[in-house]
């Protein structure tokens, strides 16, 4: 779900004669991403630069003094993963351009001319660190998903099974898979069995998994969708229907992640917000009455908050909010969690934290804050210090963060203080 937040870089060249087309691409590609791009608008600019640099190739197909044989000639042999535009698509040329190696073959249309492109790329960004796997029996389906797959997806991993019960321990072993091809008919476990299996434990919007067979019989594909796959393909297929279908599954699930974004984080500090921190700290909080493990509860309120918006401005308050937010999160480890719990007001739930570790972090964290000097964008220096109450105590999640917060209020007594339940 971290996806959104952790944008990967990649160098992209765009070969394009029309000049005004190329520098909005790459503007909006910019813009979009975290990405570098350069363009070139001829084959003498392309045939002078270093282009073992580029992740990524855009490419009109054609240019003055520059067709589609060149593109066979020159840049298929880079080596490089890449994207064709063209405004003028026939079938004559998708099926020339099909069989060699690229990554997919963009339509420019007029109305929302990037759209396309940037779509592709976000996919592509999407399944970069992920991986696919393919579950068939037979060795040349495996191929042929393979092949594709290489070609169409060349920034992921795929990993590949013989049978649902192979596919099943693959899919425990590696958390990075987020797609599944997976064959109907197979020895030991069938793809219906293996789809079970797999929705018993991930959900839907967790792992896609696309069905793929070529049995006939009636309401195989229907039953199919119904036990749990998110899509089914009839073989044999072209394999730019696959690719179609893979984009259209990934697509949904980036507006899903987006939505649960959205829903899950405050917008201001990119922490999680109230809502979720209840929804995960309660599991969290069951999790280690079974295993036995303590748990503490921070309450964070900034000290004199109203002032420094009184004195710098709501924009310099926001600031603040975000650094002190940041020197949170990165004062905590990974099992434990951090929400904004209202305006400037902080929570933290310390996993297998005994109230004395928890004192010490809370003592750190203070310290860190009171040391600090904010400069903003009116390069005032800004000093600010933080109070924290800590509780480990009572019989439920929300008696521990009463308990925490009776401890804030003795903090705030002074200001600048940890306090913790005794
Ligand atoms: P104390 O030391 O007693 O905690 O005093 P305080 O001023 O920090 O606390 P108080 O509750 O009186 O004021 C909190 C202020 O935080 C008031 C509110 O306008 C501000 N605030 C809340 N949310 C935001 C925000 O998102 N951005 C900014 N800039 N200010 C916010
Ligand atoms: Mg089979
Ligand atoms: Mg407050
Ligand atoms: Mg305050």
């Amino acid at each position: 779900m971290d996806y959104i937040l952790k944008r990967y870089g990649m160098k992209i060249l765009i070969i394009e004669d029309d000049k005004f087309y190329s520098k909005n691409l790459k503007k909006t590609i910019e813009y979009t991403f975290d990405f570098k791009a350069d363009i070139v608008h001829s084959k003498e600019e392309l045939e002078k630069l270093e282009i073992k640099q580029y992740d990524l190739i855009i490419s009109d197909i054609f240019m003055e003094g520059y067709d589609e044989k060149y593109i066979k000639n020159f840049l298929i042999k880079q080596n490089i993963p890449l994207i064709l535009v063209t405004a003028f698509p026939d079938k004559a040329l998708k099926e020339e351009l099909s069989k060699l190696n690229i990554v997919d073959f963009i339509v420019k249309t007029e109305s929302n001319q990037f759209s396309h492109i940037i779509n592709k790329l976000e996919i592509l960004t999407y399944l970069k660190n992920k991986s696919i796997l393919i579950i068939d029996d037979s060795k040349t389906a495996v191929l042929i998903n393979l092949k594709v797959i290489k070609k169409c997806y060349p920034f992921t991993e795929i990993l590949t099974a013989t049978d649902g019960e192979e596919g099943l321990e693959k899919l425990k072993q590696n958390p990075d898979i987020k797609l599944i091809l997976t064959d109907y008919e197979m020895p030991n476990m069938n793809g219906m069995e293996f789809i079970k299996k797999t929705r018993q434990l991930f959900d839907s919007d967790e792992k896609i998994i696309i069905a793929l067979s070529s049995v006939t019989e009636k309401f195989i594909s229907s039953n199919l969708l119904k036990i749990g796959a998110n899509d089914f393909l009839h073989k044999p297929f072209i394999e730019e229907e696959l690719m179609c279908r893979i984009d259209n599954n990934i697509k949904n699930i980036i507006l899903i992640d987006k939505i649960k974004e959205m829903a899950f984080r405050d917008s201001l500090t990119g922490l999680y917000n109230r809502r979720y921190f209840f929804d995960i700290a309660q599991k969290m909080f069951l999790t280690s009455k079974r295993e036995n493990k303590s748990l503490s509860i921070l309450m964070c309120d900034i000290d004199y908050f109203k002032k420094i918006n009184d004195t710098y401005g709501h924009q310099t308050g926001d600031f603040i909010l975000k650094e002190v937010a940041n020197i949170l999160k990165n004062s905590i480890r990974k099992n434990d969690i951090i929400a904004r719990y209202g305006g400037e007001e902080f929570i933290i739930l310390l996993y297998d934290c005994p109230p004395k570790f928890a004192n010490l972090i809370a003592e750190k964290i203070r310290k860190t804050i009171e040391n600090i000097e904010f400069e903003d964008d009116s390069n005032n220096i800004i000093k600010s210090t933080i109070s924290i109450g800590i509780s480990s105590k009572g019989n439920s999640l929300e008696e521990i963060i009463q308990d925490a917060d009776k401890m804030l209020y003795q903090a705030k007594k002074t200001r600048n203080k940890v306090v913790i339940s005794k």
